[in-house]
């Protein structure tokens, strides 16, 4: 008999997972092995060797594709780790039209490390889809974007640019660390690969560095997973069983994540001392309306513009006390940082500004804490900050 289809809340509590047939434990074990006894060479139960073939690390993998709605998991020991294996399936003099808007480290590996090996990339303005139409060549095979885009929460139309690759037999990656799957499912959307730094929401508490790859396609998947084994940049066991436990409370954290930033944001637009506040979920925002049409929630992160110079903004950043100053995102305490100096430093000065990314830009991850809390912080510190 086939299983009914179960919902999202659902899949994030058990898919992927069964009782463990050895002794019942719900929990997946935490299998610290890197290898396995076979019964005569080349006899095993499907496990061979760790860096191949995992079975916690197997548990998240299947969770994350339920999750993705995808057929095919693959999880790496970070999300730059799954990102450099889905651009090392690409070939020399191959192609990229990226976002302008994307996570620093991002842009330092396409063009700091796979530029050395013959890739070429082409950073636009990927909101605008005739900007992306512009700039594929005949060489391109991959677009990727990241919606909402870090740090400037930029609003990208999947579907459009989906039919745009498509249409050119071109592959389309959504980064989709920003939303979640609870938020937004790329692969539903047309997209090609999804991809995650699992450090973020998915694992939810800071705890661990991961990433995955999710897709439909089995011929790529076959691609990627050869990959996986053959460079190598995998997961330990402990990593997975946390992201495997992070991913249990997703539903409920980013249901609190979009209520607390809906509400920060709201209330740091009303302030007189910010310039300027970039929230997706607020109607002003140029994405709001595509936004509404494929995310259901706008997610944990702000970014905005305090008036005043630069070292203003410094002050204000040192003096939050709910808020730490820190990188990162996506768990459950609030963070609040500098991208200009801290995530996104390796982004030459005169690229980020072309596209807005300025000296004084605040980013904030919203947390699950009472939000009469963040937002008296946040007041405080930016009381605290005046000359
Ligand atoms: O840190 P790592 O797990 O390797 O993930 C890289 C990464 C990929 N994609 C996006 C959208 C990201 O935001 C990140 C990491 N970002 C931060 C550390 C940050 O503070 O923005």
């Amino acid at each position: 008999m086939k299983e009914p289809k179960r919902r999202f809340a659902t899949e994030a509590v058990h898919a992927g997972q069964e009782p463990d047939p050895a002794t019942g434990a719900i929990m997946t074990p935490v299998y610290l092995t890197s290898t396995y006894v076979q019964q005569g060479p080349g006899q095993h139960k499907g496990f061979d060797y760790a860096r191949t073939v995992h079975p916690t690390r197997l548990a998240l993998e299947r969770n994350l594709a339920a999750l993705e709605g995808g057929r095919f998991g693959l999880c790496f020991s970070s999300g730059m780790a799954a990102t450099s294996t889905l651009i090392q399936a690409l070939e020399s003099g191959d192609h990229v039209v990226a976002g302008n808007d994307l996570y620093g480290g991002t842009y330092r590996v396409f063009t700091k490390v796979f530029q050395r090996f013959g890739l070429g990339f082409s950073f636009v303005d990927s909101t605008d889809v005739k900007s992306v139409e512009r700039a594929l060549t005949p060489k391109t095979r991959l677009i990727w974007i990241e919606t909402p885009s870090n740090p400037m929460l930029r609003i990208t139309d999947i579907r459009r640019t989906a039919e745009l690759a498509h249409s050119k037999g071109i592959k389309l990656a959504i980064d989709n660390t920003f939303a979640s799957p609870a938020l937004q499912t790329p692969l539903a959307l047309g997209a090609d690969f999804v991809v995650h730094s699992t450090t973020k929401y998915l694992g939810g508490h800071s705890d661990v560095v991961g990433g995955c790859i999710v897709t439909n396609d089995e011929e790529w998947h076959q691609k990627l997973k050869f990959l996986q084994n053959a460079v190598g940049a995998v997961p330990g066991p402990l990593d997975c069983f946390l992201v495997l436990r992070g991913t249990k409370t997703l539903p409920l954290r980013m249901s609190k994540h979009c209520q607390n930033a809906m509400a920060v944001a709201e209330h740091l637009l009303k302030h007189p001392e910010i310039a300027k506040v970039h929230y997706p979920g607020l109607t002003q925002h140029p994405g709001h309306a595509l936004a509404r049409t494929q995310m259901c929630g706008f997610g944990g992160m702000i970014s905005f513009e305090l008036k005043g110079d630069l070292e203003r903004a410094k002050r204000m950043i040192s003096g939050t006390k709910v808020f730490s100053l820190a990188e990162s995102l996506g768990g459950v305490e609030s963070l609040i940082g500098h991208p200009a100096s801290m995530t996104h430093g390796s982004i030459p000065r005169e690229e980020r500004i072309k596209y807005g990314l300025v000296d004084g830009l605040i980013r904030l991850s919203v947390g699950i804490e009472d939000v009469q809390d963040l937002v008296e912080d946040l007041d405080q510190a930016i009381a605290q900050s005046r000359a």
